[in-house]
């Protein structure tokens, strides 16, 4: 694009180029607003893989065979992955690692509220992976398509390994669910405490969303928050039926007119507060991932001290050479 354009043309010519569907690609010109909201959403995005692998985490060791652990290592192995994807799409507009990493630590940065309620029972993982990962899928689905290149190619690959992940929650929930009657209760008990915060993963209703209506327009969001929401309810209802386990709201019935499912009010009160750093885990999260930071420093150190040495040695080769 040509900088000696008014300010007014660059953002016409960006617009008229995000509604052409082409992609924004790190080195293209972009305003300045559309670099600030997707090094949040991004960054967010990335703390949330991070910080998403602590609740599951804690079950590796419990696990009830060595099949779940072996499945369940792998997929808390895939969300470190999507975090380093993720983490790489956000350093691609200009921001370091460390400066993301810092701003997750002092709590200026936010990460999804799901993952500040405790995995209390082997259930809970059952219930992650079905509506956690379910609710994932149904957001990351729809932002394969966003306009910025780096982060629409990462969600290409992630939704992959997410579909496994859901399956494999499923299929958890599957074998408790038609267990023995101790087991189908466990199964129910989650299936409770897990519903109203999945749906508060797709964020505050599109009326009091801050970021949506710009985002949707430059095309970094495809959808907006409600509508997500109504998907995932659409999808999930059904399966849970297929569990036989009641779904955790009275005001839950089919729409014949609108041809989606009603549902009840969500709790925002207990949503402000999780993501205002009080529910019931912030505090935990956040200083384990503080302490795994803190544990791994000696690697980061040995990672550039080697990679200094290699390039000492290729400079000093070239020179001999
Ligand atoms: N939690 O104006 P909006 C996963 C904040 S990945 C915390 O609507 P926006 C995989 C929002 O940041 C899960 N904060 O914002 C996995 C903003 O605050 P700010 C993560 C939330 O960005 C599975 C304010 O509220 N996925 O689970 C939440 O347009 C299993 C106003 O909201 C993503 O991050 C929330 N739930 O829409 C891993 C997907 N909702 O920044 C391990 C990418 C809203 O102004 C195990 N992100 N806020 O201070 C998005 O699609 C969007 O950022 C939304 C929010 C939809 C989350």
């Amino acid at each position: 694009m040509d900088y000696r354009m008014e300010n007014q043309e660059l953002l016409d010519k960006f617009q008229a180029y995000v509604d052409a569907e082409n992609k924004v690609e790190a080195k293209d010109w972009m305003p300045d607003g559309y670099r600030k909201t997707l090094i949040r959403q991004i960054a967010q995005h990335a703390h949330s893989e991070v910080v998403g692998m602590l609740p599951e985490g804690n079950w590796i060791t419990r696990a009830p065979s060595l099949r779940r652990k072996a499945i369940l290592l792998a997929k808390v192995q895939d969300e470190a992955g999507h975090g380093l994807y993720l983490y790489s799409a956000v350093e691609t507009m200009g921001v370091t690692r460390d400066q993301l990493i810092d701003e997750l630590h002092t709590g200026k940065a936010k990460y999804s509220s799901i993952f500040n309620y405790p995995t209390i029972s082997w259930a809970d993982i059952g219930a992650i992976g079905w509506l956690v990962d379910g609710a994932a899928i149904v957001n990351q689905v729809s932002l394969q398509r966003t306009s910025y290149g780096p982060y629409s190619r990462a969600m290409i690959r992630i939704c992959k390994e997410e579909s496994f992940h859901q399956r494999q929650g499923y299929e958890i929930m599957i074998a408790l669910a038609k267990g023995t009657p101790e087991q189908k209760r466990m199964a129910q008990d989650a299936f409770n405490r897990w519903w109203w915060p999945s749906l508060m993963m797709f964020g505050p209703s599109d009326a009091n969303s801050e970021h949506s209506a710009q985002n949707i327009r430059w095309k970094i969001k495809r959808h907006g928050n409600d509508e997500l929401r109504q998907k995932f309810v659409d999808m999930t209802v059904p399966q849970a039926e297929y569990l036989g386990l009641t779904i955790p709201d009275p005001d839950l019935r089919w729409n014949e007119e609108r041809g989606h499912y009603d549902f009840g009010d969500i709790n925002w009160d207990e949503f402000n507060q999780v993501i205002r750093g009080n529910g019931p885990c912030n505090k935990q999260r956040l200083e384990a991932r503080k302490k795994a930071h803190e544990d791994g420093a000696w690697v980061r150190d040995a990672a550039v001290a080697y990679a200094r040495k290699q390039q000492e040695k290729s400079r000093t080769g070239e020179a001999a050479a």
